[in-house]
């Protein structure tokens, strides 16, 4: 059975993207494999944290895993601080890396923009964070959204290299999984910016826990265009939130684009609004209310990260102590 880890930064609310990119993906692999889903705190601190806020999050994202179908008894599900190993490994992969590879990273360059000199250190070195936690697992998959291709990229460059420089076969290369028509759900505001949850526009994204009327405000104010819509996806190319919303609406229809554009070819935007929000809310909503009723049951929460990390523990810790063997640390 093939070894499945996947990580999400407790930022901020859980949107659309997110579910259509990862967690829907998450759900179908826990029937076929064994899989480790981490929250990433020490991720998300790269960038400023409310503490209080952070904390709260935590607990959200970890509902919005178990609201989406993933079974917390069958899957690993936990923080990523409570497993003192993922720092520890990141610090050895931060030996290993080249800054030149890191100088390479689109999300540090996107995500520091034009405060570089201002950056956390972390946010710079927060792909060999990444390559930690895959590795840590010698994961063989990694289910992500299309963003997070080039950090699994140089999850394996690092662990080729560790390999070579200590002559080992210690690690696994591990591939990633791109997964389903909604790999890069875009902002509704925006066509070329992705749905992120650090976007200051509300607007710009589906929270999963918006109900039905926020769901519908948010798709009728979402920026469209005035022409019709096309038989043919590739009339959508030049037509970037078009080609969003249609992309949206062919992954929560579990169809591909080109059966929504023979759908609705010829038809309004107004038409296809109405259609989309009655879709987005028939799956979302449901997902919605289960998030919230976890998330009143914060003692549940907190036992199903506690027993995630006694789990976690059991394979990173051996994992751990033979990097630790091969680079030659004394364990006095
Ligand atoms: N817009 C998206 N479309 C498809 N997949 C997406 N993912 C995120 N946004 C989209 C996928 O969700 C998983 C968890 O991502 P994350 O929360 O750890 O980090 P992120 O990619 O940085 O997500 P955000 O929402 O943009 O967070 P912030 O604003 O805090 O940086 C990943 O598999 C990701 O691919």
């Amino acid at each position: 059975m093939s070894r499945i880890f996947s990580g999400i930064q407790p930022t901020g609310d859980l949107h659309l993207g997110n579910y259509l990119g990862a967690l829907r993906n998450w759900v179908a692999l826990q029937k076929e494999h064994e899989c480790i889903y981490c929250i990433v705190d020490l991720h998300a601190i790269t960038v400023w944290q409310d503490p209080k806020g952070l904390a709260l999050n935590t607990r959200e994202v970890t509902a919005g895993l178990i609201a989406s179908g993933l079974d917390p008894k069958k899957n690993i599900i936990f923080n990523q601080s409570a497993v003192s190993a993922h720092a520890e490994l990141a610090w050895v992969f931060n030996c290993i890396a080249r800054l030149g590879w890191l100088n390479r990273m689109t999300q540090f360059k996107e995500k520091a923009g034009e405060q570089k000199e201002n950056a956390s250190v972390g946010l710079y070195i927060y792909p060999n964070l990444m390559a930690a936690d895959i590795l840590l697992y010698k994961a063989n998959y990694v289910p992500v959204g299309e963003d997070q291709k080039q950090h699994i990229e140089l999850a394996r460059d690092i662990a080729q290299k560790f390999n070579n420089n200590y002559k080992t076969e210690l690690f696994p290369m591990p591939e990633p999984m791109i997964l389903g028509e909604a790999t890069r759900v875009m902002s509704l505001k925006d066509g070329s910016n992705k749905m992120s949850k650090s976007d200051p526009s509300e607007n710009s994204r589906i929270n999963m826990t918006d109900g039905p009327d926020e769901i519908s405000r948010k798709i009728k104010k979402a920026t469209s265009d005035s022409e019709l819509l096309p038989g043919d996806p590739k009339d959508l190319l030049s037509r970037p939130e078009a080609r969003n919303l249609c992309a949206i609406y062919a992954a929560l229809s579990n169809k591909n684009i080109s059966a929504v554009c023979i759908e609705f070819e010829g038809k309004q935007f107004s038409v296809f609004k109405s259609a989309l929000t009655e879709l987005a809310v028939s799956v979302m909503g449901p997902i919605g209310v289960e998030m919230a009723r976890l998330v009143s049951d914060q003692g549940y929460l907190d036992s199903v990260l506690k027993d995630g990390a006694e789990r976690s523990r059991v394979i990173s810790n051996k994992v751990l102590s033979e990097v630790y063997d091969v680079v030659g640390f004394l364990k006095t």
